[in-house]
């Protein structure tokens, strides 16, 4: 075990790229999982936290928001990502006052993500004072005065609180309680950057954000998309479902301009048989689609879907359905009545054989599930293009039966939770007039800004409070540049972490990092004993997660305690509101909860049955739908794609094997073959010989949107099996490029999917 992080930073010029790797997890998996734990965390703090990952009265995952199986579990029901994830917090390495002043502002400038976050965890909470050259260390009661003072005196509409999805539920809900009773709604969080296109195509034609089918459901299903995702990475056990889906005779079908290793074959780790061997195959059928092209792919499906209806009558709409449960049918029939093949392959980049392929699956489907994530929801059309979903599953009555449904794969453990709680720039009337009932305030109507509009804000120079709580708002965003100097210009800057990262080098003129207790740490000093928290799964089940793990320090403070201390400090003792009690224990917290938000009646008794509970879905429990009528809608959207201007290709930005969003777990991306350096372009041969480049050269990329252009250096093209005209980089090393207004529509979601670059040579 190592105390400390690694001396020296990325040095780009010892990437190392053997190709990308035909099958996901296996005894490699297993074996990273645990050297990185022990690396980090030593052995018996590795044995205790994996352990408990996600079993019963256990610690839900700080991983994904992959749900957990309510029926028999495996004794080790994680995966090689989610053992980094403990890893990263149990460890022993920190970042504390020495580490601090050892590193100035200018010094820590120049660092990765990697290198900060490497440091370990955060052990005092830390203050930066106007003109001083570093963090020093800072009581807590004067960290909260100072706070409490300087959002007493502003404007409250000049104050932004983000929110990341690894806040728990009660955390959530004193947060937006605490912005709200201070009088603004800005309340952005990273689900703006990530799911919000889903939401805003599920709400306006489902009538719910959520998706509508149980793990049950993809084991029984009889065909499963699983469309811009990559799952092998981001969701590992998402396999293990997929693999029982395809036992139990389902076919599933992979749609990604990459081959993904995890989406082709698979070698379960909870199994010793899975260990061994080839593994197995994870897709049936995997279509290589072009960046942005999916929704001429969903429109097409459309069209064939109603040629095999015409071929076989009777015995592909689900006719019952469409008349009794939805509106807008005749419409849609008749949009997708043509189809113009030639564009249709150009926006694809697959063959009309190969759709009419997929096609004919889905007509003869009786159960169809389309799982997707970020492939979709980062892109101009991407709101659209999920709505196109929708309507392939209306057609065929894939809602509120087994087998069936929409299944945005969320990210974040807990981000979907956070939304529930009230974390939402837009709030509806029922939510603030509920909170106003139960707590006794006036919460503001008028709309906030999200993590877009928060852009702006921050270029025009008017903002006088930021807040985090968790997550890494510089990093993670679109014009980080731009970005960082507006943070800059804050007044007062304020980071609830775990760990140092970029936005704590962002600071404002005062600047409060504010450490806490993360998900596997021991929450027991209050007066009631230990206490537990909660989360929301992307399926909807809310259960408890509680820590076991001592503290690496004893000034770490709950994440429920720093919001009603802040609050305290800002309101006073005496405020309508007893911040208190509910930091106290947490069972006020949900109580409370209970009154407000429905389908929490009960919540305290509930989330302590065996598997908790889950929240209603009308879609999913009665096939009704909250819109007019109760009948979900069927839409007609004009086909888009993805062209990019002459000499331009199309960049999409994702994670490496060995990332949790802007954090990095190590520098090995293992299953597409890249190592030790992440400034890569992956590249088809064919394009990088029509531009004239060699493989491994070192490029300038060069990003144009509305007539503006935005450069990064130091970039080398990799040769690489992507789709023709498609592009890859990481995340957040290309976040420079992403013009703030190239964004999905009506979500506001940025475009990391969508960036239109060229590559200049260096020397
Ligand atoms: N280990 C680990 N787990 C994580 C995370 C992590 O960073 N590390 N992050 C968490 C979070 S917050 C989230 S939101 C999720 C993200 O989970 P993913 O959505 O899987 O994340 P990305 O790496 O962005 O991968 C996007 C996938 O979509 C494909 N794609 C890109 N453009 C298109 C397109 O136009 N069409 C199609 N069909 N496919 C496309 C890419 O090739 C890639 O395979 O994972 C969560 N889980
Ligand atoms: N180019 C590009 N950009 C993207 C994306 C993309 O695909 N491409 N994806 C977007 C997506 S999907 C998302 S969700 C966002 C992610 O955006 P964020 O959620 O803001 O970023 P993270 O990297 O997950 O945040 C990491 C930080 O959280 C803190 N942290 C970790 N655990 C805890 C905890 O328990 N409590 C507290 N208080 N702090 C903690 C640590 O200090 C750590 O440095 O990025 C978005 N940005
Ligand atoms: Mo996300």
């Amino acid at each position: 075990m190592s105390k400390t992080g690694p001396k020296d930073d990325i040095d780009e010029a010892r990437l190392k790229v053997t190709g990308p790797k035909g099958s996901a997890a296996g005894l490699t998996a297993v074996r990273v999982a645990l050297s990185r734990n022990v690396e980090q965390a030593g052995p018996s703090r590795t044995l205790r936290s994996l352990a408990r990952l996600n079993q019963r009265n256990g610690m839900d995952c700080p991983g994904c928001a992959w749900p957990d199986p309510l029926g028999r579990r495996s004794p080790a029901e994680f995966c090689e990502n989610g053992a980094k994830a403990v890893a990263e917090e149990a460890t022993q390495r920190v970042a504390d006052p020495d580490w601090w002043a050892a590193h100035p502002i200018a010094e820590l400038e120049s660092r990765t993500e990697y290198w900060l976050g490497q440091a370990g965890r955060i052990t005092h909470p830390m203050i930066l004072r106007p003109g001083d050259d570093r963090y020093r260390p800072v009581p807590w009661q004067e960290a909260f005065d100072l706070i409490g003072s300087r959002l007493r005196e502003a404007d409250p509409d000049d104050a932004i609180f983000y929110t990341s999805g690894r806040t728990a539920n009660e955390t959530a809900f004193m947060y937006q309680l605490f912005a709200r009773s201070l009088g603004t709604n800005n309340l952005p969080d990273c689900s703006n950057m990530c799911h919000e296109s889903s939401g805003a195509a599920m709400k306006t034609t489902i009538g719910i954000g959520k998706g509508t089918v149980s793990l049950e459901d993809i084991h029984h299903s009889k065909l499963v998309f699983v469309v811009g995702q990559n799952p092998g990475t981001n969701h590992p056990r998402m396999l293990s479902a997929l693999d029982e889906c395809r036992k139990n005779g389902g076919t599933v079908v992979s749609v990604n301009p990459l081959p993904e290793a995890g989406l082709l074959r698979f070698k379960d780790p909870q199994s010793l048989k899975g260990l061994a061997g080839e593994g197995s195959v994870i897709s049936d059928h995997y279509l290589q689609i072009k960046v942005g092209g999916d929704l001429a792919l969903f429109q097409a499906l459309g069209h064939l879907l109603f040629q095999a209806e015409e071929q076989n009558p009777g015995t592909v709409i689900d006719a019952e359905f469409v008349a009794t449960r939805t509106q807008g049918f005749e419409e849609y029939r008749r949009a997708r009545a043509q189809i113009d093949w030639e564009t249709t392959e150009r926006a694809t980049g697959l063959s009309r054989g190969q759709i009419e392929e997929i096609g004919a699956l889905l007509a003869a489907s009786p159960a169809t599930i389309f799982c997707w994530a970020l492939g979709l929801t980062q892109q101009p059309h991407s709101v659209n293009t999920i709505r196109e979903i929708i309507n392939l599953l209306l057609v065929q009555g894939n809602f509120g039966k087994p087998g069936a449904g929409a299944c945005p794969v969320r990210g974040h453990s807990n981000v979907q939770g956070d939304r529930t709680m009230g974390i939402w720039e837009k709030p509806g009337e029922e939510l603030l007039a509920a909170i106003d009932k139960e707590f006794g305030i006036v919460s503001p109507r008028e709309h906030g800004v999200d993590s877009t509009e928060a852009l702006d804000r921050f270029q025009a120079g008017d903002v006088d409070v930021f807040m985090s709580l968790g997550g890494n708002f510089l990093s993670a965003n679109a014009e980080t540049d731009a970005l960082f100097k507006g943070l800059r210009n804050t007044d007062l800057t304020v980071y609830i972490s775990t760990k140092p990262n970029r936005s704590h080098v962002a600071h404002g003129r005062t600047s409060i990092i504010l450490p806490t207790l993360g998900r596997s740490d021991r929450d027991d000093k209050h007066p009631g004993g230990a206490q537990f928290l909660t989360v929301e799964d992307s399926m909807s089940v809310i259960r408890s997660t509680q820590g076991r793990l001592k503290p690496v320090s004893e000034h770490l403070l709950a994440e429920p305690v720093i919001i009603a201390r802040m609050a305290e400090a800002t309101f006073g003792t005496d405020h309508v509101i007893d911040w208190r009690a509910m930091a106290e224990d947490y069972d006020v917290i949900r109580d409370r909860i209970s009154r407000t938000l429905p389908g929490f009646e009960d919540f305290n008794r509930r989330v302590r049955q065996r598997n908790g509970f889950v929240l209603p879905n009308p879609p999913r429990d009665s096939r009704s739908f909250a819109l007019e009528g109760g009948r979900a809608a069927f839409t007609i959207s004009p086909l888009e794609y993805l062209e990019p201007p002459e000499g331009h290709l199309i960049l999409q930005t994702m994670r490496s094997h060995d990332q949790f969003n802007t954090t990095y777990y190590g520098l090995d991306d293992r299953y597409r073959g890249i190592k030790d350096g992440r400034r890569v372009i992956l590249i088809h041969p064919d394009d990088l010989a029509a531009f004239g480049f060699e493989d491994r050269e070192k490029v300038t990329v060069i990003s144009t949107f509305a007539g503006t252009e935005r450069r990064a250096e130091g970039f080398r093209l990799i040769s690489y099996p992507t789709a023709r005209g498609c592009v890859g980089a990481y995340f957040p090393e290309a976040n420079s490029l992403v013009h703030r207004k190239l964004v999905a529509r009506e979500s506001n979601t940025p475009g990391f999917k969508a960036v239109a670059v060229r590559f200049e040579r260096e020397a």
